[in-house]
């Protein structure tokens, strides 16, 4: 894979516009899961005892969190080495999480839709389509290796 210093750049320099507003992002990119993929509600846990997105939830802040994170670690290392590599302990429960969930390659899919509207969203006039690019394609990357690991662990 070609990835270049300028998509890296470009992932970095958005990363650093989420974190000014993790709260409300978080929220959003958890919103605008559930937006495109109503059914997606009854796998996690932060909705058990309610049918509205919980305004400040810890884990939920957490995990979105680390999805904005390993995309943008993901971008750097495709960057350096071509490849994306993840620590295989995190691989492992990561698979392993997302299989018991009842998660399917497709919902894949919907996660990456609703990452890139978040991003849109977070840096405003500094958006492009090569932002956009450079995200899903650091995204297409993880998410290859997460799935891979799913379908080990059946
Ligand atoms: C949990 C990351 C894709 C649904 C998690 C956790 C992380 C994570 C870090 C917490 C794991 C733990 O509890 O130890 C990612 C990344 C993804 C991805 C990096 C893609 C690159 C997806 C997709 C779905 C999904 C496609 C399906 C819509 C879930 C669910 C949980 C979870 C249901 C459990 C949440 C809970 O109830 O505690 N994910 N995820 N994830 N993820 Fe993902
Ligand atoms: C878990 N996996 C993928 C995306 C998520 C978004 C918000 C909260 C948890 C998540």
């Amino acid at each position: 894979v070609v990835f270049t210093e300028k998509q890296e750049a470009l992932v970095k320099e958005s990363w650093e516009l989420m974190k000014l507003n993790i709260p409300d992002l978080s929220l959003q990119f958890f919103t605008t899961i559930l937006e495109i993929a109503p059914a997606a509600k009854g796998m996690f846990s932060f909705l058990k005892d309610s049918d509205v997105v919980p305004q400040n939830n810890p884990k939920l802040k957490a995990h979105a969190v680390k999805v904005f994170k390993m995309t943008c670690e993901a971008a750097i290392q495709l960057r350096e080495k071509g490849e994306v590599v993840v620590a295989e302990t995190t691989l492992k429960n990561l698979g392993s999480v997302h299989v018991k969930k009842g998660v399917v390659d497709a919902h894949f899919e919907v996660v990456k839709e609703a990452l890139l509207r978040t991003i849109k969203d977070a840096v405003g006039k500094k958006w492009s389509e090569e932002m956009a690019v450079a995200w899903a394609e650091a995204y297409d990357h993880l998410a290859a290796a997460i799935k891979a690991e799913m379908k080990e662990e059946v």
